[in-house]
């Protein structure tokens, strides 16, 4: 009897606790989650351009014109993680050719330099900085080459295969490998001073070239060439269109189509999230005349917004200067910028809530869930809900103007549409926000004007699958 009866109450408990809801494809890989959860990091562009005062070296400026004098990496890496950046990516070599690792590849290095008498290594130097301080750390290597003899002949593939197995075989793990598309044409190119045309996607065979960066790090996310792991967002100004898809299409074409790239495709076959590349200065690289214009901690906020906040992760240049640093107006304005983050999203309001929802799969799905941080629990509906919403009701009178929404995305990007209310004074009211509230995705963050409410209620509408939504928050910014 004891046993029937244990038997009947687990049929009965796994009976009402349903199934996971079945995912609509395309979904990210672990590796793709695990960088869409990184949100943002950071972008160094250093080289001889710094020295020089350019942005696209024409591939014969000296190499000992490279002289940083008091030049600090761990410098980088406290400033970066004081701005809370999760990694960073340095520029291994620019379009001039020029390579800041002691390459076998090329003369053309910081082997034929001043610094550390032509035996220092950046990129080892900055890869220590940040295992010593636990930053991620990752390469951008630019496939146009305008120094290389053998640039636009099969040579130069080979070339540029054996330097990404250098850094790959010497200096991982790497989080993210960039293969920049900028293909200018125009060079030196030893000397012959030339144009030289490609066709990106035939010459520099990335199949293999990605296959090299997996043979030594399988974890490292791919930006460019043809079979990358997330998507360039078709702008360098550091803005993400508000209705934004992690699907996108796999043709080459797609991938160049600037205006899809800031939105990505709703019925796209791939998840090809996007990343938002932007620099704290005009330039990528330090100008000393651009000293006044570094980005404030208000535009700072902005492009946080419109890149974080519009399901997309955020990829922030430093430009180092000629003394090898960080200049303190850039790294004032990011440190600030993130304390003032930090305190922004500091208290969930919603938490103490009494939360509802219109529908609710089971207790395994429950709508709390929402407001629990641990990634895995989320509130899903049944199957076949193509509408639904959450109320949560606020122990007293509560003022806020910033949401937070987060899908679950390990089950696919389903939320179309989504409505906010506030319920104040025996009335429910419309929240105005000045953006379309369409997708959400892996995060997706509003900011509106100071609302005081005792309910706050927001309606879903999903296109395809079941809703789950993994985590909402309201705050209070000042
Ligand atoms: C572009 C390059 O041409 C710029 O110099 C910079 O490196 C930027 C991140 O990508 O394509």
């Amino acid at each position: 009897m004891q046993r029937f009866l244990t038997l009947l109450v687990a049929t009965l408990l796994l009976a009402s606790c349903a199934h996971r809801p079945e995912p609509s494809q395309p979904v990210p890989t672990a590796q793709q989650l695990e960088w869409q959860q990184l949100e943002k990091y950071a972008f160094i562009h250093f080289g001889l351009n710094t020295f020089n005062n350019m942005e696209w070296g024409y591939g014969n400026t000296p190499s000992h014109t490279f002289n940083p004098t008091n030049l600090d990496c761990e410098q980088w890496v406290l400033t970066l993680k004081a701005a809370g950046m999760k990694g960073v990516i340095l520029t291994a070599k620019h379009h001039d050719g020029f390579c800041l690792w002691p390459t076998e590849t090329t003369d053309y290095s910081i082997k034929n330099t001043y610094y550390k008498n032509g035996e220092g290594d950046l990129v080892r130097e900055l890869s220590e900085a940040c295992k010593k301080h636990d930053l991620k750390f990752g390469l951008y290597l630019s496939p146009w080459d305008r120094n290389q003899p053998e640039y636009g002949y099969q040579g130069y593939v080979d070339i540029y295969h054996r330097q990404i197995e250098e850094l790959v075989s010497n200096y991982g793990p790497l989080f993210e490998f960039w293969f920049d598309g900028a293909n200018g044409g125009t060079g030196w190119y030893g000397g012959a001073d030339e144009m030289r045309s490609i066709v990106a996607e035939q010459y520099y065979d990335y199949e293999k070239a990605r296959d090299i960066v997996w043979k030594y790090s399988p974890e490292a996310s791919i930006f460019g060439g043809t079979v990358p792991t997330l998507r360039w967002i078709g702008n360098e100004e550091g803005k993400a269109n508000a209705t934004q898809w992690c699907m996108y299409k796999t043709d080459f074409e797609s991938l160049n189509d600037i205006k899809a790239l800031q939105q990505g495709y709703r019925d796209g076959e791939a998840w090809l999230p996007a990343e938002v590349d932007v620099s704290i200065r005009p330039g990528w690289f330090y100008h000393e005349s651009e000293d006044g214009q570094v980005k404030t901690v208000e535009q700072l906020m902005d492009l946080y917004y419109q890149s974080v906040g519009h399901n997309t992760n955020l990829l922030l240049n430093f430009p180092v200067n000629q003394e090898g640093r960080i200049p303190s107006i850039d790294s004032a304005n990011a440190v600030q910028w993130y304390q003032r983050l930090q305190k922004e999203f500091a208290d969930n309001l919603l938490k103490g809530c009494k939360v509802t929802a219109s529908n609710t799969r089971s207790w395994r799905f429950r709508p709390k869930y929402v407001l629990d941080e641990a990634y895995t629990k989320y509130w899903a509906t049944e199957d076949g809900i193509h509408q639904a919403e959450l109320i949560f009701d606020f122990p007293k009178t509560t003022a806020f103007n910033r949401l937070l929404l987060q899908e679950y995305i390990p089950l696919g990007q389903n939320v179309d549409a989504f409505y906010l209310d506030y319920y104040f004074n025996g009335k429910w009211l419309p929240i105005e926000v000045n953006e379309p509230t369409t997708t959400i995705g892996y995060k997706r963050l509003v900011r509106f004007q100071t609302v005081k409410a005792d309910k706050l209620r927001i309606r879903f509408k999903v296109f395809r699958g079941t809703l789950c939504i993994n985590q909402v928050g309201a705050y209070l910014a000042e």
